[in-house]
């Protein structure tokens, strides 16, 4: 299934190293593979404002997995890539967000989605779309619709 869209961020140890390493795991699962990759953008921190800039991106993946069970793959890379769980909004070394489902909706404990931050997040929006432009995304609506209420917030796209 493709229209599967995963967010990534990092802000500790190398940023951008973080973010190519943990691509590179993900296109390496079994029954996963990345088709689309947004470029590198840094943006301000949300949150802590005493936590360095962050590194963000966007990728689309095809898999046959169900989305638990990548949620599962998408913990153990960022335990492999030394995520400590601190505080809310604080730093990391990766975070891999399942941010869309296909035209899915799912909401448990463990997951929600589409993510509720996506339309909300300048750093998640803006890598988004363009990868996906005209991109509906259930429960939120059009891609360029949301873009319209998505100020950039200092996001820089970097390559
Ligand atoms: N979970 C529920 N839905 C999902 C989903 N769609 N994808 C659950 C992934 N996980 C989902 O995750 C906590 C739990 O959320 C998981 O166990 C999963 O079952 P976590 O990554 O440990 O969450 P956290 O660290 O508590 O996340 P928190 O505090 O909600 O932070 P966010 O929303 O991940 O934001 N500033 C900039 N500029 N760029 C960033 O990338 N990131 C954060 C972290 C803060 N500030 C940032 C950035
Ligand atoms: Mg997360």
């Amino acid at each position: 299934m493709k229209g599967v869209f995963i967010g990534l961020g990092s802000n500790l140890a190398e940023p951008m190293a973080q973010i190519h390493s943990a691509i590179e795991a993900i296109d390496l699962l079994d029954d996963v593979s990345v088709v689309s990759k947004s470029s590198l953008y840094s943006s301000p921190p949300m949150g802590p404002q005493d936590q360095p800039d962050y590194i963000n991106a966007v990728i689309e993946i095809d898999t046959t997995l169900f989305a638990h069970k990548l949620l599962d793959q998408l913990q153990e890379i960022e335990q492999q890539q030394g995520r400590v769980r601190q505080r809310h909004w604080g730093e990391r070394t990766i975070d891999l967000d399942l941010l869309i489902y296909g035209g899915n909706t799912l909401e448990d404990e463990r997951l929600n989605v589409p993510h509720p931050g996506i339309a909300l997040r300048s750093f998640v929006l803006h890598p988004l779309a363009e990868i996906a432009p005209d991109l509906i995304i259930p429960t939120l609506g059009a891609m360029q619709e949301l873009l319209k209420n998505c100020p950039l917030d200092g996001l820089q796209r970097i390559d």
